[in-house]
C-alpha cells in the first residue's frame, strides 16, 4: 500500500497550495471582496468567521491602540533605536519588547483574573483585597496619566460600542465595579485600555455564541489578547521609526542632569 512520509509541521490556519491563499478555508478573493481586516484576524487567530459586530470591535481595538504618543515605553524604545541608526525591524522589535505586564501586555492577565473572579462570584472587595494579599497588582487597573478626573477616552469608546452591540457585557460591568472599588483607594486606579479590552473580549467570547466553553478557556489560557495590542502598536512604532528617520534625528543620549548619581 501507500506509505505516507511523516510531516514535520502541522498547520490548520492557512493554505497557499491552490490558485489563491485561503485563510481558515476562506479564499482570499472573497475576503478582499466582502471582508475587512477584522475578518482576517478572526480567521487566522480564531479559525472562524465572526459576526460583523465582533470584527468591528476587533478593528476598533486596533485603531485605538495603534499609538499613544512618543512618551510611552514602546515608542520611546523605537525612537531611541531609530536614532541609533538601526533599521525598521530593529526599531520595531525594540519597541515591541517593552510590551508586557506593566505596559500594554496586561490584556490576557486582565481577562484571566476578571474571568476567574467573576465566575467564582467574588465581590470586587474580595477580588481586589485577595490580589493585594498575594502581592499582585490587578491587571487592567491603573494608569500613569489617566485618572478619575482625566478618563481614558479609549475605554469610553470601547464601552459605548459594546453596550450598544454586544448581547451581554457582564464581564465589563464587573470590571467597572472593580474600578469603582479601586478608585476609592487612589485616583489613578482606573480601568485602563488593557482592562477594558480584556473584560470586553470575555464578553465577546461568551456572548457571541461562536465559542464553546472549553474553547473560551483555551483562548484565555493560551493568551491571544495581548496580540491585539502588539498588532495595533506595531502600526505606531513603525510610524515613530519613519518619523525619526524623516527628521534625521541624531543619536540619542540621555542628559546627565536627568540622572540621580548616587552611591
Ligand atoms: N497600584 C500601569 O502605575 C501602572 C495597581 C495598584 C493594585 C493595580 C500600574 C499597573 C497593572 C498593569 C496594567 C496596563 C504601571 C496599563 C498601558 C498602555 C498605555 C500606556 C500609556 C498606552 C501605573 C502607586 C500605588 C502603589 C501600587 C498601587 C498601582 N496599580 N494596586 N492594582 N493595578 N497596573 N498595565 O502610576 O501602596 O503606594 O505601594 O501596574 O494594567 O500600558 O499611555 O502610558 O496606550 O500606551 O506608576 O495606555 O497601575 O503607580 O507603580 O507608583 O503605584 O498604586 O501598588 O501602591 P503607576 P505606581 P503603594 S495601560
Amino acid at each position: 500500500g501507500k506509505v505516507r512520509a511523516p510531516t514535520h509541521i502541522i498547520s490548520t490556519i492557512s493554505d497557499d497550495r491552490g490558485e489563491e491563499p485561503c485563510y481558515a478555508g476562506v479564499p482570499m478573493s472573497s475576503i478582499v471582496e466582502k471582508g475587512s481586516v477584522g475578518d482576517v484576524i478572526s480567521l487566522l487567530w480564531f479559525k472562524r468567521s465572526l459576526p460583523r459586530y465582533c470584527t468591528h470591535f476587533i478593528e476598533i481595538c486596533i485603531m485605538l491602540c495603534a499609538d499613544h504618543g512618543p512618551c510611552v515605553s514602546g515608542a520611546h524604545n523605537a525612537i531611541v533605536t531609530a536614532r541609533a541608526g538601526k533599521d525598521l525591524v530593529s526599531s520595531l522589535v525594540s519597541g515591541l519588547l517593552t510590551i508586557g505586564p506593566r505596559f500594554g501586555g496586561a490584556i490576557d492577565d486582565a481577562a484571566r483574573y476578571f474571568k476567574d473572579a467573576y465566575d467564582r462570584g467574588l465581590t470586587p472587595y474580595e477580588f481586589v483585597e485577595g490580589m493585594k494579599k498575594k502581592g499582585i497588582r490587578v491587571p487592567g487597573i491603573g494608569h500613569r496619566i489617566k485618572s478619575r478626573d482625566n478618563r481614558d477616552k479609549r475605554v469610553e469608546l470601547l464601552q459605548r460600542f459594546a453596550r450598544t452591540h454586544f448581547p451581554s457585557v457582564k464581564y465589563m460591568e464587573y470590571a467597572v465595579q472593580v474600578e469603582t472599588y479601586t478608585l476609592s483607594k487612589a485616583n489613578n486606579l482606573v480601568l485602563n485600555v488593557d482592562g477594558a479590552i480584556g473584560s470586553l473580549f470575555l464578553d465577546l467570547l461568551a456572548g457571541s455564541g461562536m465559542f464553546s466553553k472549553p474553547e473560551i478557556d483555551e483562548i484565555v489560557e493560551i493568551g491571544y489578547l495581548n496580540g491585539l495590542f502588539v498588532l495595533a502598536r506595531s502600526i505606531g512604532l513603525i510610524g515613530h521609526t519613519f518619523d525619526q528617520k524623516r527628521l534625521k534625528q541624531p543619536l540619542y543620549r540621555h542628559p546627565w542632569e536627568d540622572v540621580l548619581y548616587t552611591k
